[in-house]
Order: structure tokens, then C-alpha cells, then sequence
């Protein structure tokens, strides 16, 4: 959606940058600062030069407080992402011909003196600064503030948190490192948002996050709310299956996430440049997404918890089952089925749900919130099933993701699999009775009588019993019949 190309500004401002990470050594500042100050770029002599000069980067220092010098904040294009990682030279041939005169330094008559004075201050940028580019923000809320970013060294876009750091020994500090040991067990699943890195600095709590090119589900639902729009059935089903794999993923590694709801799902558009996977290449159900278009994931951890020794913290309530209101936390996972069902209710048109009240109860006792398009009955029923009062009565995430009304192929998979299983225990089944009528007709053999040696005595009987066609089948030899 918003992956276009890298344009010729931001190259220039991660090549530069590059050089700055490559080397954050006072040769590499000062070219920087040469370039800032007098708005002359350091020919590729002066870069060399410095290069030449590398010492290892110092370690961050933890309380910074952000230099303007390197401060990144310009508003910049969305379309500015990058997916693949851009190649960097080491020689940062393409250094910026006219650097950025919004962050000059405001004394420069010397070269010298004000070189140290921002070398100073360089070295105490905050990591997020030294490591990360901001594009821009694309989220803010209670739970912090999201940006965009490209990390200087690899050129990949990311997804980058950052949050007020809790009071240490409150019960929020607990809750801020759920999401990283959540997202630390759980490791990879093409369903859940990849986790890369977080790090505490000054009072920020920072997570670094896969970047999902195509937003939140819940942006995608307001674009059609606006256009008067919802998604159809078979996206709908689409959306539910693949978020049932990531929750299936998520329980099966006794984790529940616990704040399922469509701001949580974050969808990926595939690049154009993302070379097609041959469906052959499709081994198992785990990589069937290599080959969709589509790919939703569940993200924000936060509220991610144990299923055998659960921390709750109650999730968004328009989407709260009843039981988990009441405190019930004996079938956790199925809290998370019940706000999917919900979630997959908004994304077809259901009006705003309700926080509390009557109309609030009224769907916990497994009314759907009126929707304005006409879904199938086996679908229809499927939903009203997931918000079911009792949550034994939900089907489990694996269920979800084997349902025949979410993966009719599979249904038709699975019954030419029964056909063909059936027609081999025939097949079988005929191959011993063969056999056994070969051995009543065969006194020689029945004596362990091996017949004349080296004559094949088989296919001769073989022949009386069934035949002309039973020259096709290796079984139908006399006794000793091959597997
Ligand atoms: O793409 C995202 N990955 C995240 O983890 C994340 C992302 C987004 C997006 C998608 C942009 O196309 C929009 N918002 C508001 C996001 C928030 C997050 C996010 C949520 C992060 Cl980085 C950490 C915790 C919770």
C-alpha cells in the first residue's frame, strides 16, 4: 500500500546516516558537522577519510535527552517505505549534496569548536535516534505512540513503540514486559506480528515491531464505514481464518492474547517485487500463506498472559466476554474466540458495539449485533457460535481453522482423501483374499515347496485365478507377493 520506492531524499538521508552508524567517531560527526554547519558536503576524500578513522560505536548513553542535530521529526511521504533492505556502500557514495540546513548548528563560525561541542551531544543520542529513521507517526493512544521507521543499518521498515516507562515495582512495570516476554515466547508464526527488539531509554519503554504495510484492520473498516462499504463474505472468511491460525498458534503455546479486536489486526500487502511462490512449493498449512496476496496478523501483546497461571488485564470491553468480566478464567482461549467473532461482526458492518448497557448484555447472551448485508446461514451460524454465553460451547482456534465454512477446499480435499483411502482398503482387502485363494490352489507352495528352481510358479496360477488383467498387478503373484 504505502511501499512504493525509496525516494531520492530519504536515500540520501540513510546514506548518510549510515555513515553516522558506521562510524560514530568524532572524524565521521565533524564531516557530519562540516556538511550541517556550512552547508558543504564532505566530498568523498573527507568520508574516506573519517572512515579511515573508525573506532567502535561508544554504547548509548541512557539519559538523553534528544540533540536537535539529529532529531529526524520532518513529516515525511508515506509512500517513503521501503521493504527490502537497501544496499549500502561503505563509501556513502550518496551523501547528500545539500544536507539538511533545518538542523544547522547555530554558531559555526569555526569549524573546530562547534565540531566538539555537537560530537558531545551526538554521543548522547538515545538508540531509537542513532539506530532508527522516523517516517511518521501512525498511531498514538493510551498505549503509547507508533511510528514508522527505517533502521539505518539494514534499510527495512519497522514499527517502532515507544511508551512512558512505568514507575519501577508498579504493577504496570509488569504489564509493559508482557508483551516483550509474550512476544519472546512465542517466537515466529506468519500470523502474529514479528517481534524484534525492545529496549528501555530515559523514560521510554521502546519495542521494535514488524512493519505492516497495509494498517490496522480497524482503519480499513473506518475507509469503508466512510464509503459506506463492509467487507463480503469470503474476505470476511478469509480475515477469520487466518487470524484463527494465529490464535491457534498463540494457544497452542499457552499464551492467550486476551485484547483480540480489529485496531489489534494489522494487515500485509504483498509487494509487487515479492517473487510468486508456485503452489507446489506449498507444503503444509503453516506456509499456505506464501501464497496469498493478504497476510492478517494479530499484533500488541500487551495484554498476553498464561493460560495455566493467568495476569489478566481485561482487554477492550466492547469485545469482553462475560466470563472474563466475572472473573471466570477457567477457558481463557475462548475469551479470544469470542471477541474474533465480534471483530469479524464489525468488519461486516455491525454498528459501533456497545461498552456496557443493555445492548451490551444482549450480545453476550449470544445475539450478533445486526449487520447490514445478508451472510450465509453456515456462516451466520459459525459466528453466533464463536460469541456463544458458554464458552465451552465456542469452537476452539484449531477448530476454527480446520471448519469446512472457512476452508471448503479442505472439505473436498479431506473427502477425495476418504475416496481414495476406501478404494486402497478394497484394493487390499481383494490382494489377500487373492492370495489366500492363490495358496489354497497351490499345494506346493502351501508345503514350503519352492517348485521347480528358478522357475517362476506365480504367475502360471495367477493367471487360472484371475485372469489376463492380473498380469498388471505386482500382488497378483502366486505366495510370494511383493508389498
Ligand atoms: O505494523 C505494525 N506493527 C506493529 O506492531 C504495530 C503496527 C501498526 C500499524 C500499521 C501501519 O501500517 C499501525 N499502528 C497503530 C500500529 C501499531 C503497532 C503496535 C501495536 C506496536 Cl509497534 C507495538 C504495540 C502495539
Amino acid at each position: 500500500m504505502d511501499d512504493g520506492g525509496i525516494n531520492k531524499e530519504l536515500k540520501q538521508k540513510l546514506n548518510f546516516s549510515y555513515c553516522e552508524e558506521e562510524g560514530e567517531h568524532e572524524g565521521q560527526e565533524e564531516a557530519r558537522e562540516n556538511s550541517e554547519a556550512q552547508s558543504q558536503t564532505p566530498d568523498k576524500s573527507q568520508v574516506q577519510e573519517t572512515e579511515a578513522k573508525c573506532t567502535p560505536p561508544r554504547p548509548s548513553l541512557s539519559s538523553t535527552h534528544e540533540v536537535s542535530t539529529f532529531q529526524e521529526t520532518d513529516t515525511m511521504s508515506p509512500n517513503q517505505g521501503l521493504r527490502t533492505p537497501v544496499s549500502h556502500s561503505r563509501k556513502c557514495p550518496e551523501t547528500p549534496a545539500q544536507p539538511d540546513s533545518r538542523s544547522k548548528p547555530l554558531h559555526c563560525e569555526s569549524p573546530f569548536t562547534p565540531k566538539r561541542c555537537v560530537l558531545r551531544e551526538t554521543n548522547m543520542a538515545s538508540r531509537y535516534e542513532k539506530e532508527f529513521l522516523e517516517v511518521e507517526k501512525i498511531g498514538v493512544g493510551e498505549f503509547g505512540t507508533v511510528y514508522k521507521c527505517i533502521k539505518r543499518l539494514d534499510g527495512c521498515v519497522y514499527a517502532i513503540k515507544r511508551s512512558m516507562k512505568p514507575f519501577a515495582g508498579s504493577s504496570n512495570e509488569s504489564l509493559a514486559l508482557h508483551e516483550v516476554y509474550a512476544h519472546a515466547v512465542l517466537g515466529h508464526h506468519p500470523h502474529v506480528v514479528r517481534y524484534y527488539s525492545a529496549w528501555a531509554e530515559d523514560d521510554h519503554m521502546i519495542i521494535q515491531n514488524e512493519y505492516c504495510n497495509g494498517g490496522s484492520l480497524q482503519a480499513a473498516i473506518s475507509e469503508n464505514t466512510k464509503s459506506g462499504d463492509h467487507f463480503q463474505e469470503p474476505k470476511l472468511k478469509d480475515i477469520l481464518l487466518q487470524i484463527s491460525l494465529g490464535l491457534k498458534y498463540i494457544h497452542n503455546s499457552g499464551m492467550v492474547h486476551l485484547d483480540i479486536k480489529p485496531s489489534n489486526i494489522f494487515i500485509c500487502h504483498k509487494m509487487q517485487s515479492d517473487s510468486p511462490v508456485a503452489p507446489e512449493e506449498i507444503e503444509n498449512e503453516a506456509d499456505w500463506f506464501l501464497s496469498a496476496n493478504v497476510i492478517y496478523k494479530i499484533g500488541d501483546l500487551g495484554h498476553v498472559t498464561s493460560i495455566n497461571e493467568p495476569k489478566v488485564e481485561e482487554g477492550d470491553s466492547r469485545f469482553l466476554a462475560n466470563e472474563i468480566l466475572h472473573e471466570d478464567y477457567r477457558h481463557l482461549p475462548k475469551a479470544d474466540i469470542f471477541a474474533l467473532g465480534l471483530t469479524i461482526a464489525v468488519a461486516a458492518g455491525a454498528e459501533s458495539l456497545p461498552s456496557n448497557g443493555a445492548m451490551w448484555h444482549h450480545i453476550r447472551e449470544g445475539n450478533l449485533p445486526d449487520l447490514p448485508q445478508e451472510l450465509s446461514e453456515e456462516f451466520c451460524i459459525l459466528l453466533k457460535n464463536m460469541i456463544h454465553p458458554d464458552p465451552r460451547e465456542r469452537p476452539s482456534a484449531a477448530a476454527l481453522a480446520r471448519s469446512r465454512v472457512l476452508r471448503p477446499s479442505l472439505g473436498k480435499a479431506e473427502e477425495l482423501q476418504h475416496q481414495l483411502n476406501l478404494e486402497k482398503f478394497k484394493t487390499a482387502t481383494l490382494e489377500r483374499e487373492l492370495r489366500e485363494a492363490q495358496q489354497a490352489c497351490s499345494p506346493q507352495e502351501e508345503h514350503g515347496d519352492p517348485g521347480v528352481s528358478g522357475t517362476p510358479t506365480g504367475p502360471r496360477s495367477t493367471k487360472r485365478l484371475v485372469g489376463g488383467k492380473s498380469a498388471k498387478s505386482s500382488s497378483f503373484t502366486c505366495g510370494k507377493s511383493s508389498p
